[in-house]
């Protein structure tokens, strides 16, 4: 698709477009679901199928009792409707809420005696892309409404809710004002060239732009955190086969999820389940027992736990006490500690209920757990999380970065930045200071969406469900 820039948000205007609708409520059969239907003359279409008040003449934010009725004039459902008058309802536009009863064939039939009127179907995300496209809310903001839709653990959804509220937004636009004092201090000493003016404030411009040089790199610095909260701590156990890793994954999410049995080797193909614990998220991974073995589906399992433990944020290993400890899983736990580098670390004893009596001094346990009798389950899932976030700044109100999109465009205006300071430095003239500096302003401005491609625009709400 061709590359345009729109226009900034200030200078939108509200020209209503084509009335869309959809159902807004998850499919399925519920108590109620609800038809939205916005754009231009929205309130006079819908009164073409509604019997009951003259929808056209009430005022907005006002509920009315009816019937839909389809083609044939014939009753559909007793709805209520309620009217959004441009500009207050979310998508800026004039607004309809048809609630009717929830059962799927009704809510279809709601919906296509709308689409009848002349009315399309919309888009996944279009009535956030109109809000948006109408000021109502910025970029960072329509994503937020995705990210709490698919939201699954309280952190991922405080950080939505952080980003809806605008947070984001406004750090970013006090990045921006920033790079405006300093591009206004460049071009100042370029509109006086000739009088062979200094610049204003050379100090006062390496200052400015050092500053926001290091408050980019703070909100980088939390993009790591941001993806674990959003995505998930991907969590690998690992171990000798029969060590308890099915079992204990089983234990954790409260099902049986991986096929346990005594015969070592039962595991062959990772499992990924997707848990969460004290609002995070986890997406756990169970693996085949590594060993070295003649069987190739077992072999592939074995390469393929050692792949998950590259990819992991949090690698646990297990190691069974009821066995006795060989100098070869010693050197292996060794290895995969020393491999795990940054990524944290779990080292748990299982079977605890059954340990062989061996004082082992050498090894050095987190937590020596029995899944069978729930022992120090609950003291693995807290080190779980702790483990997860320790490397992070992580606090309950710290604003996140969570959107790779985000973070390249920071990157970029980060390199802006950082190109004008080494353009500084050379003592080059201003316009090339400006040109870095103007860059620096067009990629942040895509984050907020002051600055915006189709491309952009299309990816981002591509996402959303239909109706949203
Ligand atoms: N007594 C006792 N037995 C356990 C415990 N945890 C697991 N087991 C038993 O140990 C055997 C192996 O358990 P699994 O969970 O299948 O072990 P695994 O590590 O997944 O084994 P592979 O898939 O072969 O790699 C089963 O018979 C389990 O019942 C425990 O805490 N206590
Ligand atoms: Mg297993």
């Amino acid at each position: 698709m061709k590359k345009q820039e729109a226009t900034s948000t200030q200078q939108r205007d509200l020209t209503e477009k084509e009335p869309i609708a959809a159902i807004a409520t998850p499919v399925g059969e519920g108590g109620i679901a609800v038809i939205r239907v916005s754009g231009k003359n929205a309130i006079a279409s819908v009164n073409r199928a509604f019997k009951g008040k003259d929808l056209t003449k009430q005022e907005s934010h006002t509920v009315h009792f009816g019937n839909i009725l389809d083609q044939d004039e014939q009753v559909i459902d007793e709805v209520l409707v309620t009217l959004f008058r441009s500009p207050k309802s979310y998508t800026g536009e004039e607004t309809v809420e048809i609630s009717c009863h929830g059962g799927v064939l009704v809510t279809q039939s709601v919906l296509e005696a709308v689409l009848s009127l002349g009315v399309r179907s919309a888009e996944p995300g279009e009535f956030t892309q109109r809000a948006f496209l109408n000021g109502k809310m910025e970029l960072s903001q329509a994503e937020a409404v995705a990210d709490l839709i698919h939201a699954k653990s309280k952190k991922a959804l405080d950080a939505a809710h952080q980003q809806l509220e605008g947070q984001l937004g406004e750090h970013i636009k006090q990045f921006r004002q920033q790079i405006i004092d300093a591009t206004a201090m460049v071009e100042l000493e370029l509109d006086f060239v000739e009088e062979d003016v200094e610049f204003a404030d050379k100090e006062e411009l390496e200052r400015l732009l050092k500053e926001v040089d290091e408050e980019i790199d703070d909100l980088l610095a939390t993009y790591e955190t941001g993806r674990l909260v959003k995505h998930g701590v991907r969590t690998v156990f690992i171990g000798l086969p029969n060590a308890g890793k099915s079992t204990l994954l089983n234990t954790l999410v409260g099902k049986d999820r991986a096929i346990v049995t005594d015969i070592a080797g039962t595991t062959r193909d990772t499992i990924d389940v997707d848990w969460s614990y004290d609002g995070l998220r986890f997406k756990l991974t169970d693996t085949a027992g590594l060993r070295e073995t003649e069987d190739v589906i077992e072999a592939e399992g074995v390469k393929r736990s050692q792949e998950a433990f590259e990819k992991a944020d949090l690698a646990v290993y297990l190691k069974d006490l009821s066995q006795e400890l060989t100098t070869d899983e010693r050197e292996d736990i060794a290895t995969f500690q020393k491999n795990a580098g940054d990524t944290p670390f779990i080292l748990i004893g299982t079977k605890n209920d059954i340990a062989i009596d061996v004082e082992d001094e050498r090894m050095d346990y987190d937590l020596k757990i029995s899944a069978l009798e729930g022992e120090k389950i609950d003291a693995l899932k807290k080190l779980m999380k702790q483990r997860a976030l320790e490397n992070t700044d992580y606090n309950e109100s710290s604003l996140l970065v969570t959107s790779s999109r985000h973070r390249d465009a920071l990157q970029k205006a980060q390199q802006d930045v950082r190109g004008a300071l080494q353009a500084l430095d050379r003592g080059m003239t201003g316009d090339f200071l400006s040109i870095d500096l103007r860059s620096a302003l067009k990629n942040l401005g895509t984050i907020t969406g002051e600055i915006t491609t189709e491309d952009i625009l299309d990816s981002i709400f591509s996402r959303f469900c239909i109706g949203k």
